[in-house]
């Protein structure tokens, strides 16, 4: 690209999206929803209840819409209004498998193979695993494009997919000669919240994929399971230190820190001067009294909203279509570029 090729000049827009496939724990809620929360003070926002994502691996047909719906009420329990942000689930606007159709034909199998995420998750079972579990980063890049979003809140293990939403845009652009068509989407996968890791391991992403639930904190966890869980998790038997260095090469004790840095809003260093010297008897209860004092006012608005699945649903099928007039004169120009026969 030359310095003169024009660049993306719209408006700017949020997007991002979160899997029903399980309950939400620490790091989605730390890692995105907060974020997601904030975004939606200073930007036009779009949250996706990605259905289509959850079924790259299997799904009970029988719990996919309640699990649906109780993401979208993990989302108002949060804080996000649906009144300024777009609340709807994936697979009520057909745009994103249309689109990603059109991406598959030009995203490269070289840029997908290189996908760690898809390497975590088929692990050695490569050759068992679904053709949409591979695929699973171009139908990201449709969701976020479809809708020519600017900005994506993520946690960081979503940063490689967000640069190939960016090549797979770019080269759009290119090979149809329309620059600027497409933005090239910034991920926003900084901050304290950007990479919870698990309880049971400092060198894992906390996930709700994980065979031990002791290894998360799940938003539905009432305050004995917390305090249980902080209780077991991994530590060593030094203190807790007075200077960040001192957290090097202890990754579960730095991850309890930031956790509670995370959760109160103080920086490490304020933590550590709180906390220097203490063993994890006096560390692990206050994180527990912390995590409960955020969590809990979430997950009881989150069973409170649960309790009228009709409105929940009255909000997604409103934000569908509210979602779907932003995407459909894109999809109409996209197909236009395309060369796509129309009467
Ligand atoms: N540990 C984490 N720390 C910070 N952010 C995280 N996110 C996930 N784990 C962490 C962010 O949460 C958002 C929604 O994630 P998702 O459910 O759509 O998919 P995921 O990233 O695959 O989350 P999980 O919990 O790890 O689910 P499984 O185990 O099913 O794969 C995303 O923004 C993600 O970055």
């Amino acid at each position: 690209m030359t310095d003169d090729t024009p660049t993306y000049s719209g408006p700017e827009r949020v997007f991002s999206g979160v899997q029903p496939t399980g309950d939400l724990h620490l790091g989605n809620y730390l890692g995105a929803l907060v974020k997601f929360v904030a975004m939606q003070e200073s930007h036009d926002c779009i949250f996706c209840v990605v259905d289509l994502h959850a079924i790259t691996v299997p799904q009970d047909p029988g719990q996919l819409a309640s699990k649906t719906r109780e993401i979208a009420a993990a989302f108002m329990a949060a804080g996000i209004d649906p009144e300024r942000a777009i609340i709807f689930a994936q697979s009520a606007v057909p745009a994103h498998v249309e689109l990603a159709w059109y991406f598959n034909c030009i995203a490269r199998m070289g840029w997908l193979e290189r996908m760690t995420q898809f390497k975590d998750k088929a692990g050695k079972d490569r050759e068992r695993a679904s053709v949409g579990l591979f695929d699973y980063p171009v139908l990201q890049a449709a969701d976020i494009l479809a809708y020519k979003a600017t900005h994506v809140p993520v946690g960081e293990d979503q940063k490689q997919h967000l640069e190939l939403t960016r090549d797979i845009a770019d080269r759009f652009n290119r090979d149809f000669a329309v620059p600027g068509f497409f933005p090239l989407p910034d991920p926003l996968a900084e901050g304290p919240g950007a990479r919870i890791m698990s309880l049971k391991d400092g060198s894992k992403k906390m996930s709700k994929s994980d065979l031990s639930d002791l290894s998360r904190i799940n938003l539905i966890d009432d305050a004995d399971t917390i305090s249980k869980k902080l209780r077991k998790a991994k530590t060593d038997p030094a203190p807790i230190p007075d200077t960040a260095e001192g957290l090097e090469g202890r990754p579960e004790v730095d991850n309890l820190v930031n956790i509670y840095a995370t959760l109160s809003g103080l920086e490490t260093g304020q933590v550590l001067e709180r906390f220097a010297g203490e063993g994890f008897g006096v560390f692990k209860p206050a994180l527990a009294e912390l995590a409960v004092e955020k969590l809990s006012p979430v997950t009881q608005k989150m069973r409170e909203l649960m309790d009228d699945p009709g409105e929940i649903d009255r909000i997604l099928a409103e934000g569908a279509a509210k979602a779907e007039a932003i995407a459909t004169p894109v999809m109409e120009e996209v197909r236009q570029i395309m060369g796509f026969w129309r009467a």
